[in-house]
């Protein structure tokens, strides 16, 4: 049976191929609760796809964009998308890190970002990997540490725990634990310290490495649209005015995505110069900005950004 959304995307990915049915949806797999859950259905929004996800749903379907959505638990992601019933998922690289599966990593999503560190009770006087020497680690990531302490020729047991991890030193389960710190308060409030970062993790899209063609034409134009939104919220747009001698100085600090726009204003000498500034350095030129004389300075968030 033909599906009759298939005609309505195609022209849209394939100009050439309007007669052709598409076969079938991407299946990308998101969280059904928890951390990761809002910022990627967000950011899938933001690219530009219709969905209702109603509570409780298992999987829907974006009315103006050929994507299944299947809403599944983190941790099963990656096995999923080995097994083919997805073909990508968003996740933390945590996780995709620890579970190894058949995935490939398309893209840093910029989103969920913590850190898998090693925590020892707060009197101990940890000195580096060798503390853990013949040591207990508690954690939810065995594979991770496994592979830490192996890098570092330390031999230490590893008590795989799924979850409360933080409590295993009080309760004489575990010297030390690795686990997932954001700002560090669970870790406080159990009596432990942050000792050492294994891995920074961010929310990551994986996809199967062995996407057939059509599907792999829909990841790379949802890829497309997921970068324009991702560079779009890492500048901003820019306008001031400026006197005329500072322009060339001004286009110096701030020379946007080819150059900037000017435009003459009203009082002699004086012009509308308009940029595009990365969020990461947007303090120091501001102030370099003002110094070079630029005056009535709007900042203004772009939605997306195509180079
Ligand atoms: O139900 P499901 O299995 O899908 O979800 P989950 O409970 O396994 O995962 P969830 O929603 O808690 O986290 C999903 C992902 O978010 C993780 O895999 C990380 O990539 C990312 N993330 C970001 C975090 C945190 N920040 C975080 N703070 N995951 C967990 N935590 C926990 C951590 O385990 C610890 O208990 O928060 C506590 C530490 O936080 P601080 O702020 O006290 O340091
Ligand atoms: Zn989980």
């Amino acid at each position: 049976m033909l599906d009759q959304q298939a005609f309505f995307y195609y022209p849209l990915l394939h100009p050439t191929k309007m007669l052709t049915p598409m076969k079938s949806p991407l299946r990308i797999a998101v969280q059904k609760s928890g951390r990761l859950q809002e910022e990627s259905l967000k950011l899938l929004k933001e690219s530009g796809l219709h969905f209702n996800n109603g509570k409780d749903q298992l999987k829907t379907q974006a009315d103006n964009f050929p994507v299944e959505l299947l809403f599944l638990r983190d941790d099963d992601i990656p096995q999923y998308i080995e097994d083919r019933v997805a073909d990508a998922g968003i996740v933390g690289e945590n996780v995709f890190r620890e579970k190894q599966k058949n995935n490939k990593l398309i893209q840093r999503l910029g989103f969920a970002k913590c850190r898998l560190s090693i925590a020892v009770p707060r009197t101990e006087n940890y000195s580096g990997a060798q503390w853990l020497q013949n040591k207990n680690i508690a954690t939810s990531y065995p594979n991770i540490v496994q592979q830490f302490l192996n890098d570092r020729g330390v031999k230490a047991g590893i008590h795989e725990i799924s979850g409360s991890v933080e409590i295993a030193p009080g309760i004489g389960l575990a010297d030390a634990i690795c686990d997932i710190v954001s700002s560090g308060s669970t870790l406080m409030s159990n009596g432990l310290k942050e000792a050492e970062t294994i891995m920074e993790s961010e929310a990551v899209l994986v996809a199967t490495p062995e996407l057939e063609s059509s599907k792999k034409e829909i990841l790379d134009e949802l890829l497309f649209r997921v970068q324009a939104v991702q560079s779009a919220k890492n500048n901003k747009y820019i306008l001031m005015n400026c006197p005329n001698e500072a322009i060339a100085k001004i286009t110096a600090v701030i020379p946007g995505m080819k150059s900037p726009t000017i435009m003459a204003l009203g009082r002699p000498g004086w012009s509308s110069l308009h940029s595009v500034v990365d969020e990461n350095d947007f303090w120091k030129k501001i102030n370099q900005l003002k110094s070079l004389g630029a005056e009535g300075i709007l900042v203004i968030p772009i939605e997306k950004m195509i180079a």
